[in-house]
């Protein structure tokens, strides 16, 4: 390591005197402004980690749903998963270490992680369309460049293609070129065949409307249009011509409204989704004929789904376990429609990716979606290769091996991806002849609401069982319970929310306006129990 040349280029990137920051959830998230010196160490922490792994790491920059003048960055592990704790840890004391002290850290993570520091290094780097995402990930070639790992720039990407990217190089390509067009390659052969044998693919299943959120999605999408156009229209809004990227648009926005985003057009019974800024979110949602919002979330996509896998594993004759990992947003018609009507078994996880798709890999198939609509379905390899096999058998049982097969070439088994689980999805309802309606009918949501609440420190709330009990502060939990026990079909949990500074607060109920009232009447009960600073919260919304 040369740390001279390492403090002078640092000196370049310098970091703010004082800043403090976490390697969170999704990685670094904050004002683009303060990103600059954290953007070129993680660049130098890819290339350890890349040494460390003896792989391709990839450094993704975004923010993702967050307002345009934020930024974002996370480092992409081996198979295209989350970093491991353990180097979250060593992100944030590197992300951190005043300017002087900066290479002493990073040759302390090198011994500890016992980094053979003579091992070549690979790095592939993505980014959003922020204006502050192409100097930031300049920041991070720079990075890479002074430990003189070797690099390569995809530039333009959704974060689930950089992670498409990581797996394939890591896999010497077995799982898929590690091109742009071998991605679209990829999805949309799978798609095409999926596809093929659907009986009525008329007009109303060929054309979908998708709000991309001015964001990345919108390019790609236009890119990939003509590869999958003879089976699918897709007519797309908030393409970034115009509007601002997540503003009054994109998944998350229309989640937690539950209402349609600015600027799409949308006429009552047409298929409608959103994607949130990088891609790798998608709800559907539907105007009915009263001109009533209907919200399709990700728990309904998770139902979507495996209905059909279990349709498909029952005709191949298989005995491949499935289960389904949600959170604790989850609707609970949900939950209770998947366990006793579908007989599948459910699974609760605390929020974040990383946490639901470590528990899907403990099923033959593991299907993961939280509600907000970011999720997949994991097959694991004694999977594969019994649908492989099913492929030797009689007819029937063959067709539904191959759809099968095709199902997991669709899925990007490496990360939540829009772009793979709309046309999975699209593909289910081609085949099944469900129109956007009858899908959204297989169960009633029951009314929810979520709320911020600030408090002066978010960490004095602990939580556990999945976040649905509150551990600290003392007496919090016993509040909600009696508030809970007010109201019908009731539930409430609390938790400090991992990429803001606040805490987050549902309750679905019977009605609208009790589940508004749960929701309020929680809140009221942090904000006396755990701390409120500012307004005490107050009732409506
Ligand atoms: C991040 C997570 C998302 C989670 C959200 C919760 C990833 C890739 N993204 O966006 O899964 O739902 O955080 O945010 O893991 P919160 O902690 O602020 O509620
Ligand atoms: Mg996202």
């Amino acid at each position: 390591m040369d740390l001279d040349a390492i403090r002078e280029y640092s000196a370049l990137h310098a970091k703010p005197n004082g800043l403090v920051l976490q390697y969170g959830t999704a990685g670094f998230r904050t004002k683009a402004e303060h990103l600059d010196h954290v953007m070129f160490r993680m660049g130098l922490l890819a290339v350890l980690r890349s040494k460390q792994t003896k792989s391709t790491i990839g450094v993704m920059v975004t923010a993702s749903h967050n307002p345009e003048e934020d930024n974002g960055v996370k480092l992409v592990d081996p198979l295209g998963e989350m970093l491991a704790p353990s180097w979250e840890e060593h992100a944030t004391c590197l992300a951190n270490a005043e300017e002087h002290e900066m290479p002493r850290m990073l040759m302390d993570i090198s011994v500890k992680a016992a980094v053979n520091l003579q091992q070549d290094a690979f790095v592939v780097i993505g980014r959003d369309t922020r204006p502050s995402s192409k100097k930031l990930s300049q920041s991070v070639i720079d990075g890479v460049t002074v430990l003189e790992g070797q690099f390569h720039d995809y530039g333009l990407l959704t974060t689930p293609q950089l992670h498409y990217m990581v797996y394939c190089r890591n896999t010497s390509g077995q799982y898929g070129k590690a091109t742009i067009e071998g991605y679209y390659e990829k999805l949309s052969k799978a798609f095409m065949e999926l596809t093929k044998q659907a009986f009525c693919s008329g007009d109303e299943y060929r054309s979908l409307k998708v709000d991309c959120a001015n964001g990345i999605g919108a390019l790609k999408l236009r890119e990939m249009e003509h590869y999958i156009s003879q089976g699918l229209a897709v007519q797309l809004f908030n393409d970034g011509t115009k509007g601002k990227l997540n503003h009054l648009c994109g998944a998350d926005f229309v989640k937690s409204h539950q209402k349609p985003p600015q600027g799409m057009e949308m006429k009552s019974n047409e298929r409608c989704c959103s994607f949130d800024g990088d891609a790798d979110r998608i709800v559907y949602y539907y105007l009915d004929v009263d001109g009533h919002f209907h919200l399709i979330d990700g728990d309904k996509i998770a139902t979507l789904i495996s209905s059909f896998l279990k349709e498909l594993l029952l005709e191949i004759g298989e005995s491949l376990n499935i289960g389904v990992v949600q959170t604790a947003y989850a609707n609970g018609s949900s939950t209770r429609y998947l366990e006793e009507v579908m007989k599948v078994p459910v699974y609760c996880t605390k929020t974040g990716v990383k946490h639901l798709h470590h528990k899907a890999q403990e099923f033959d198939i593991g299907v993961y979606f939280e509600a907000n609509g970011h999720g997949t379905v994991l097959f694991s390899k004694a999977a594969e290769t019994k649908i492989k096999l099913a492929k030797e058998l009689e007819d029937k049982k063959r067709e539904a091996a191959k759809m099968l097969e095709n199902v997991i070439d669709l899925f990007n088994q490496a990360a939540g991806d829009a772009i793979s689980d709309m046309l999975v999805i699209e593909a289910i309802l081609i085949l099944k002849g469900l129109t956007v309606q009858q899908w959204d009918a297989l169960y009633t949501d029951l009314p929810n609401r979520q709320l911020k609440v600030k408090i002066a420190d978010r960490q004095v709330i602990s939580t556990t069982d999945a976040e649905r009990q509150v551990v600290t502060p003392p007496g919090l939990q016993e509040a909600i319970n009696d508030l809970v026990k007010k109201y019908k079909l009731s539930r409430a949990f609390v938790r400090p929310s991992g990429t803001e500074d606040i805490v987050r607060v549902y309750a679905e109920a019977d009605s609208q306006e009790n589940a508004d009232s749960l929701a309020h009447a929680v809140s009221l009960a942090v904000f006396q129990l755990a701390g409120g600073v500012g307004e005490t919260p107050r009732p409506g919304f």
